[in-house]
């Protein structure tokens, strides 16, 4: 029989209509009428007027303090408005940047018809773990050569960061973050909601526009034994300002000494100095000396790949045999929260860190956005100089990376963003990456009215 025919279903739907009335004949019938009304009024069934909806009790969360920037400043009309928030790299016509390099290896990607869309392992794309280890740690790194690493690939930084606090929250015995104050906005978030307790240590000082060393040192040195302490590895984000290379060892034999465990956050590889090897002294000086760290990778703003959402995360460990029992469970942080990483940036990747002559390619296309920051900061200086602005701004080209905290605080900020159609974030830090010739001087203007005109 074929039981799809529609004589047979209309017949079965009769049968089974008929069994339901008799079913609900006498006092059941009540329960239906009580039920449907409740199903009518219920605020899902659709029917329910406005305002009665099971969220109504959902407040308004406020645009967070870096993206909502970008949302306010897509709202403005106004053609001379410039977008000094998110740090994210432009041309010296104002347009994102794709990489030579990044198109290039995108061609031979797209070309290999030999290439397919299966899922990675949970871990990621092999070939991309094992030489973004080896970027950041360097070629000649005893971990690596002694398999004391293990690297997973993550949604770029953030998520890196993410699977390393997991990570910690389940099998590291103390729950302590220690991050700089400032530092970047999403990290109290990313830890707090990883599980951690974040607590702050001293790390700039307004005064000086400096490193405030003595106060970091003393923070460090009174934090509990064994607590993670989050440290940017160059281009500290906001403030421009980074230990050098004494300080960082300085540093390092406190954080030893006291068993602290280090948490790198590299998001700017080879923005500060130009230099990839330069830029990942502070991270090698710590995996050097035998110890354990973890580091997290980003390759947005170094090889422009901000949407691709590439990033690593790797945990150098005491030996081999616990590096890969870390790795069996950082699976199964990964697992569950998004099964497995995307393929697509990770392989643009590894096609230029494997291929020499695009290796070399990449580091001139780096060391050119570096250089035109550092430009910027220059030209910024310059032209406030010779509007005799008040203050000292030699800041401007002293502090390091994408960012100037210009010490403009947050009226001065509003007034800029109403008057001159400037948008940046409150706590007076400027892209100095989406700056350019062309609008360094309205820039310029709008700090010399702000400083000038209100306090
Ligand atoms: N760490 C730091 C220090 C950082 O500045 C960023 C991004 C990240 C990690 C994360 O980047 P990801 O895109 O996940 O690889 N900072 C810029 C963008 C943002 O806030 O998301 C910024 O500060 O403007």
């Amino acid at each position: 029989m074929n039981t799809s025919s529609p004589s047979f279903s209309s017949s079965a739907a009769d049968r089974r209509l008929s069994a339901l009335v008799r079913h609900l004949e006498g006092s059941s019938l009540n329960v239906l009428d009580s039920r449907s009304r409740s199903i009518a009024a219920s605020p899902t069934s659709g029917s329910h007027g406005a305002g009665n909806s099971v969220f109504d009790h959902v407040v308004r969360a406020p645009e967070d303090p870096i993206l909502g920037v970008t949302v306010a400043y897509n709202k403005d009309p106004s053609p001379v408005k410039l977008n000094l928030g998110v740090g994210a790299y432009r041309t010296e016509e104002g347009k994102p940047l794709v990489l030579n390099v990044v198109r290039r290896a995108e061609q031979m990607l797209v070309n290999d018809r030999s290439r397919v869309k299966e899922y990675l392992p949970i871990v990621g794309l092999s070939d991309f773990n094992k030489l973004s280890a080896k970027l950041i740690l360097g070629a000649d790194s005893p971990a690596i050569q002694e398999n004391r690493v293990t690297t997973v690939q993550c949604l770029s930084g953030t998520g890196s960061l993410r699977v390393g606090a997991e990570f910690l929250a389940r099998h590291y015995h103390q729950h302590t973050i220690y991050i700089p104050q400032p530092t970047w906005g999403n990290h109290p978030k990313v830890f707090g909601l990883a599980g951690l307790s974040v607590k702050t240590y001293r790390y700039y000082d307004p005064a000086t526009r400096g490193l405030n060393f003595q106060g970091l040192l003393e923070d460090l040195g009174s934090a509990p034994s064994g607590a993670i302490v989050l440290l940017h590895a160059c281009a500290h984000n906001p403030t421009g300002v980074d230990p050098t290379p004494h300080q960082w060892e300085q540093i390092r034999q406190l954080m030893r000494s006291k068993a602290l465990l280090p948490f790198f956050d590299s998001a700017y590889q080879g923005f500060a100095s130009g230099n990839l090897d330069t830029d990942a002294q502070s991270v090698r000086m710590f995996a050097k000396d035998g110890g354990e760290c973890l580091v997290a990778q980003s390759y947005a703003k170094n090889m422009g790949l901000y949407g691709e959402r590439v990033g690593a995360l790797s945990i150098v460990c005491r030996t081999a045999d616990v590096a890969s029992r870390v790795e069996s469970q950082l699976k199964l942080v990964i697992r569950p929260m998004y099964s497995n990483p995307p393929i697509h940036g990770a392989s643009i990747v590894a096609t230029i860190l494997k291929d020499r002559s695009l290796f070399q390619e990449w580091t001139i296309e780096l060391k050119a956005m570096a250089d035109r920051i550092i430009s910027m900061r220059q030209q910024l200086f310059d032209a406030l100089r010779s509007r005799g602005t008040p203050g000292d701004w030699s800041h401007i080209i002293k502090q390091i990376g994408m960012f100037t905290f210009t010490g403009l605080n947050s009226k001065q900020v509003v007034f800029m963003t109403k008057e001159y159609h400037i948008y940046m974030t409150s706590d007076g830090r400027i892209s100095m990456a989406g700056l350019s010739s062309r609008t360094v001087p309205h820039l310029a203007d709008a700090i010399h009215a702000a400083v000038t005109r209100v306090a």
